[in-house]
């Protein structure tokens, strides 16, 4: 299987084995550039011909009843390949489906029809913490414009000259880097969408303050963004200038004055403008005054973020969003903190597959952009399940989706990695965490119940072998990700101590081997990075009561 799953998929008549493929017509560099990076052989002699043609086979989405330059077909038979789409998006989007297709020996006879359901689907750094390093960024950039991403929304907290020194232009060497990261994005497809976020000491009667805003944008402008985000998140709710309080009845209009002023600005200086916000009530009852009088007050252009019911929502619903929409007036763009783990949830992993977002949510909304955490190689495997869902959800299983994320991601590392991974999934979506550690522990307590201590006892030594050997390979920290999961690999060593010192018990029950146990339970108690939950706690303290 490939993922995202494309939406209909008739390739199934002959297997169509190729090492090697000789491209022919239309974007042919990009074509080569793609499968190269895949390792396939563009020198060899399987034809492969991409067809651009701008007509409603290419671009309409029937079910959708709407017009998309993201869909592409492909057609093999046993002697070559023929690619079908619109213009460069399609075409980028076909070879990289055709390029997993040639690797995972999936490549049958037929024809693949394809084509996203989400309109905008991305991701944003929008995270307090650390910002992620330049090669992070491009790494996550390409990963995700591979698994069908289109959007990407740079939003750090923590760059100063997005928020706490918003006023400031960038300095050359910041800006030069931008550009590189942007031009990027399009290459790879992903529109740009950068954001500043002045709320914190913004002057709404402040002439300036306008200025320095729009003369902002005009720094990034000057490397060719075209999309801009006005954020006004995590803001005081209420005036802080005297000025202010006096010129306007409450905070919400300022805010919406201030965003049709900055949409006109930007509209006049060039057509092509998009802008996206932010209010400072973006999550909640959507009928609530703030919201529903800012919704009200902004052009059907701007697109509105909203987090859902709560800032970190366990489910985002159809209903929801059409609650949103009528009091609004705008469908909400979701922008939705999973996975991100920062603030309070600082000791929480969340490598867990997204869960909870209606399948249906495509038709209520305008897409669905993903905070990340700032581990950005962590990121990418929860990332990848929410490409997955996005491009199409009616197929998405976040177990399968998972499993091939990790299997991407670490490789050889998978199937091991998964003896951690078990505890690194409490999150908004996913209150349970330890499912396979829950599923052995109570099948160890049953046969130890049932008097098959010594069954037990084998059971339980093959599983901490397994735990020890995922110890091993994780506290590797030349492998980027182990690096970042480092504080949850020192609790995991710990609950490695503390199931050695349960099995010794059952193996040998004295008061030293208790003692042992309790000490080892104790230290992995006092550690707050969360790990394995209920179970472990709850077998540790059975067998001191034994
Ligand atoms: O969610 C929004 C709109 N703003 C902030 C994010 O920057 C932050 O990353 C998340 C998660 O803590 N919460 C927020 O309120």
């Amino acid at each position: 299987m490939i993922y995202p799953v494309p939406q209909k998929n008739n390739l199934c008549g002959a297997s169509v084995s190729i090492s090697s493929v000789k491209i022919c017509g239309e974007f042919r560099p990009l074509a080569e550039k793609i499968l190269t990076e895949y390792g396939i052989c563009c020198d060899g002699d399987f034809p492969v011909e991409i067809k651009v043609c701008d007509s409603r086979k290419t671009t309409y989405i029937e079910e959708l009843a709407r017009l998309s330059n993201e869909k592409y077909f492909i057609t093999a038979d046993e002697n070559s390949v023929t690619i079908e789409a619109s213009c460069r998006k399609g075409v980028f989007r076909a070879v990289h489906t055709l390029a997993k297709l040639i690797k995972k020996d999936e490549l049958r006879t037929g024809t693949l029809e394809d084509y996203p359901m989400f309109t905008r689907r991305g991701y944003i750094e929008g995270f307090y913490g650390p910002t992620w390093k330049q090669e992070k960024r491009l790494s996550v950039m390409k990963l995700m414009a591979a698994n069908g991403m289109n959007c990407f929304y740079y939003a750090p907290k923590d760059d100063e000259y997005h928020r706490a020194k918003w006023r400031d232009v960038y300095p050359e060497k910041e800006l030069s880097e931008l550009k590189i990261l942007f031009d990027t994005a399009a290459e790879n497809e992903l529109e740009v969408c950068w954001c500043l976020g002045p709320g914190l000491t913004y002057r709404y009667t402040g002439e300036s303050d306008f200025d320095a805003l729009i003369a902002k944008y005009m720094n990034v402008y000057s490397i060719g963004v075209r999309n801009f985000g006005l954020l006004l998140d995590d803001i005081p709710s209420d005036f802080q200038y005297d000025e202010d309080s006096a010129a306007y009845d409450s905070i919400v209009d300022a805010h919406i004055a201030l965003i049709n002023r900055v949409f006109d600005a930007l509209r006049a200086i060039d057509s092509s403008i998009t802008l996206t916000v932010c209010p400072t009530q973006y999550f909640g009852e959507c009928d609530d005054y703030y919201i529903s009088k800012f919704g009200k007050g902004l052009p059907q252009e701007i697109k509105i973020f909203w987090t859902g019911r709560e800032i970190c929502s366990t489910f985002l619903t159809c209903r929801e969003a059409d609650d949103f929409t009528a009091a609004t007036g705008h469908k909400p763009l979701y922008w939705d903190n999973y996975p991100v783990n920062d603030a309070e949830m600082f000791h929480e992993m969340h490598l867990g597959p997204v869960k909870g977002r209606d399948k249906e949510l495509f038709r209520h909304s305008e897409g669905l952009i993903s905070n990340v955490m700032e581990y950005a190689e962590c990121s990418k495997i929860p990332l990848m399940t929410i490409a997955d869902y996005l491009w199409n959800p009616a197929a998405y299983d976040c177990d399968k989706s998972l499993e091939n994320a990790q299997s991407e991601i670490l490789g050889e590392n998978a199937e091991i990695f998964k003896y951690i991974a078990d505890h690194l999934c409490v999150s908004c979506v996913s209150r349970y965490g330890s499912a396979l550690m829950s599923e052995i522990l109570s099948h160890l307590s049953f046969l130890m119940a049932t008097g098959e201590t010594e069954k037990a006892v084998a059971e339980f030594r093959e599983y901490n072998a397994k735990m020890r050997e995922c110890l091993s390979v994780v506290s590797d920290t030349s492998v980027e990700l182990f690096a970042e999961i480092s504080k949850w690999v020192r609790k995991f060593s710990m609950c490695c101590d503390v199931l050695d010192a349960i099995l010794a018990v059952w193996e040998n029950n004295t008061p030293d081997n208790k003692a042992n146990l309790a000490v080892m339970i104790d230290r992995y108690n006092q550690d707050a990075v969360v790990l394995a939950g209920f179970c472990l706690r709850e077998t540790a303290e059975k067998t001191l009561e034994m």
